[in-house]
């Protein structure tokens, strides 16, 4: 195994065919990654569709990685994991039904001087900390119970954030407008 000395935050959402099935399967591919680790995973929530309201609900879950692999490795790897399952991108469509997403969040170097905080990046493939996961009830609420395992810094800023939205939870639903 590579050295694991950063923690990576991700989400995983589904909303077309088996989607518990799907995110098993995403969860174990991620785990056969060289130089990957879960580290943490939460529970499994259904939500209200986001941005493109005119589909079906979401199965939403986050997840917290070891990893030695830097943020961009990383991603081309998820990204196989999505396309292991079939993941069929539709043109022009960018908030549209997926059999899986893999979204990286977070990505927290433990090694030396950047200790304790979020990683800057902005790319065209990549931008961390993810732009739009603060206002999305879907990512912050499973993220919320991963950091109350892996970090009292993200739990207080995950909560933080929640606090600043407008969402209802029933059960294992997230509701959003
Ligand atoms: N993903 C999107 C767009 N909207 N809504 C929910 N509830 N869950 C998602 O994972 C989601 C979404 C684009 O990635
Ligand atoms: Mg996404
Ligand atoms: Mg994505």
């Amino acid at each position: 195994m590579r050295n694991t000395s950063s923690i990576a935050y991700i989400s995983l959402g589904s909303n077309i065919g088996d989607s518990p099935a799907c995110m098993d399967e995403a969860l174990r591919l991620t785990a056969a990654i060289s130089g990957v680790k879960v580290a943490a995973v939460s529970g499994r929530w259904r939500t209200e569709p986001q941005d493109d309201k005119n589909q079906p609900w979401f199965v939403n879950q986050a997840a917290a990685l070891y990893t030695g692999l830097a943020p961009l490795d990383l991603l081309k790897l998820l990204q196989g994991v999505e396309n292991a399952l079939g993941r069929v991108r539709e043109w022009g469509r960018r908030f549209g039904p997926r059999t899986i997403d893999l979204d990286i969040l977070l990505y927290e170097r433990q090694d030396g001087l950047e200790q304790g905080a979020w990683l800057e990046i902005s790319l065209p493939e990549l931008t961390l900390p993810h732009p739009r996961f603060r206002r999305r009830a879907f990512v912050l609420v499973p993220l919320r119970e991963v950091a109350a395992k892996t970090s009292t810094k993200l739990l207080a800023e995950t909560q933080a954030a929640l606090d600043k939205l407008d969402y209802r939870l029933e059960g294992d639903r997230i509701f959003q407008a």
